[in-house]
């Protein structure tokens, strides 16, 4: 997957699928909890143990842009139980202005840091 993401502050911003793609609350909190199709307890994305949605963070530069390319095992984008295909993906922390992420996916306003 690739994210590219603009308008941040600098620096670290935790960034997730959510489980819902309702993204109308100015803090986010419509899109719902960390998308976690497993039941799977909190986690950075290389650990053990994490939801489907924990994804870690984007680092933004002075500029306000974080690119970052990883693989995330676990989701898909096909349809079924694993899809995030209409999830919510939230930036914490500052509103994106644009952004690439998988077809159907929303982008969103930022939640409370
Ligand atoms: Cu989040
Ligand atoms: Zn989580």
């Amino acid at each position: 997957m690739i994210a590219n993401v603009e308008g941040l502050k600098a620096g670290d911003h935790a960034y997730h699928v959510h489980e819902k793609g309702d993204c109308s609350a100015p803090d986010g909190t419509s899109a719902g909890g960390h998308f976690n199709p497993s039941s799977h307890k909190h986690g950075r994305p290389d650990g053990d143990e994490h939801h489907e949605g924990d994804f870690g963070n984007l680092t933004a530069g002075k500029d306000g842009k974080a690119t970052k390319t990883f693989v995330m095992k676990g989701i898909t984008i096909a349809d079924g139980p694993t899809s995030i295909v209409g999830k919510g993906f939230i930036v914490h922390g500052r509103r994106t202005t644009s952004r690439r992420s998988r077809p159907g996916t929303r982008a969103a306003a930022s939640r409370a840091a």
